[in-house]
């Protein structure tokens, strides 16, 4: 096949969920990959030339040619390398459906579950119960919009799965690091069920990001940040 023969860079940072949903998606396609982590303090020249627009991480270089955004970087993998999983359903309104969580999580969990990194006191207290409310209603989202939903291996596995393990799978490392729950076994069931069920995978232990070091970087950066607030 003629993409298999294509040579396949990600710039990426190991941290980032959005740089994980593109690894996450060139393991489940299979697609080989050369792999260069950027440093975002000290931005190399490649990186600003490849993403010359927002000169941010993932870029996704195949055969020369730069695709920034991770959406749309998923969209194209997919399009490229049409080989199971796909990562879109057939049926237009379940695809509507996938994208209308898709979007959810980005634009109504993601942000505040971050805020949750950098906050103390009361203003963190807050974040956690909006972070739980919104999570409560991805809950019920998935429970009435995929309710047959079975995890047992990579072809059960699309655009919403990849946008949940990546955005939801550090949890319990956030729990260690912050002292905070937002995704527990009795609240939430069928979103951890999800989770743990995608975590069993053998290509998402592959990208995996080992919790002790997850939980230092967490610690580490809410030190820097909280103290960087403090001296402004
Ligand atoms: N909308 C972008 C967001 C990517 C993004 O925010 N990347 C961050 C790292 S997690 C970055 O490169 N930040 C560097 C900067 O803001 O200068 C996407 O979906 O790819």
């Amino acid at each position: 096949m003629e993409e298999q023969r294509s040579k396949v860079t990600l710039h990426g940072m190991w941290v980032s969920t959005y740089s994980k949903k593109v690894e996450i998606a060139l393991k489940l396609k299979g697609i080989l990959y050369e792999y260069v982590e950027e440093d975002l303090q000290n931005k190399s020249e490649s990186l600003i030339q490849l993403n010359p627009v927002h000169k941010k991480i993932p870029v996704l270089v195949h055969n020369g040619k730069p695709v920034a955004e991770s959406l749309v970087i998923l969209e194209y993998i997919d399009e490229t390398w049409k080989n199971s999983p796909r990562f879109f359903p057939e049926d237009p309104y379940e695809r509507a459906q996938v994208r209308f969580w898709v979007s959810y999580i980005n634009q109504q969990v993601f942000e505040v579950m971050g805020q949750v990194v950098f906050q103390e006191g009361e203003a963190q207290a807050k974040s956690v119960e909006e972070a739980r409310k919104r999570v409560q209603v991805l809950e019920e989202g998935l429970k009435k919009h995929f309710p047959n939903k079975n995890i047992r291996e990579n072809d059960d596995v699309g655009l919403l799965e990849i946008t949940i393990i990546a955005t939801f799978g550090a949890h319990k490392a956030y729990r260690e690091a912050l002292g905070v729950e937002i995704i527990d076994p009795v609240n939430t069931p069928t979103l951890y069920n999800w989770i743990e069920r995608l975590q069993d995978l053998t290509v998402m232990k592959e990208v995996e990001v080992p919790r002790d070091k997850l939980v230092n970087f967490l610690q580490n950066y809410r030190q820097k940040l909280l103290q960087q607030a403090a001296s402004a």
